[in-house]
């Protein structure tokens, strides 16, 4: 998740807040472009975290609360209270998992494109 912050960074981007289902349909769509079909890499982290308060999520770039959310059934769990960041399946369910865990992610970067306001990268973490 670190190296998906700076991988992020260095695009000028951001990882992925979600504020909508919509959204979150549209993000999990392009995950499953790009994933092959259940690989580990159809995990991909969003900037989601509590890592500050335990079980307040915030969005890494400003720390402003989580509103939309879309947890996988009985997530988030802290398992072992280490998980403190979070990912999308391929369907779209989010799960909170240990940080340190290499996964794809998801970057998002404001555009001025007409009326496009968002685009996204997805990418792997380089290890
Ligand atoms: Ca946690
Ligand atoms: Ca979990």
């Amino acid at each position: 998740m670190r190296l998906a912050v700076k991988q992020c960074e260095g695009n000028a981007a951001y990882l992925a807040e979600i504020e909508s289902r919509e959204e979150n349909d549209w993000i999990s769509s392009l995950i499953r472009d790009y994933c092959v079909k259940d690989s580990p890499w159809c995990h991909t982290w969003i900037g989601a975290r509590d890592i500050v308060h335990e079980g307040v999520f915030t969005w890494g770039r400003y720390g402003n609360q989580v509103t939309f959310t879309h947890w996988a059934l009985g997530q988030p769990d802290n398992a072992g209270s280490v998980e403190h960041c979070v990912h999308l399946y391929a369907d779209g369910l989010w799960n909170d998992m240990p940080c340190q865990v290499s996964i794809s992610f998801v970057c998002e970067k404001n555009i001025e494109l007409n009326n496009q306001s968002d685009g996204v990268i997805i990418t792997r973490e380089q290890v």
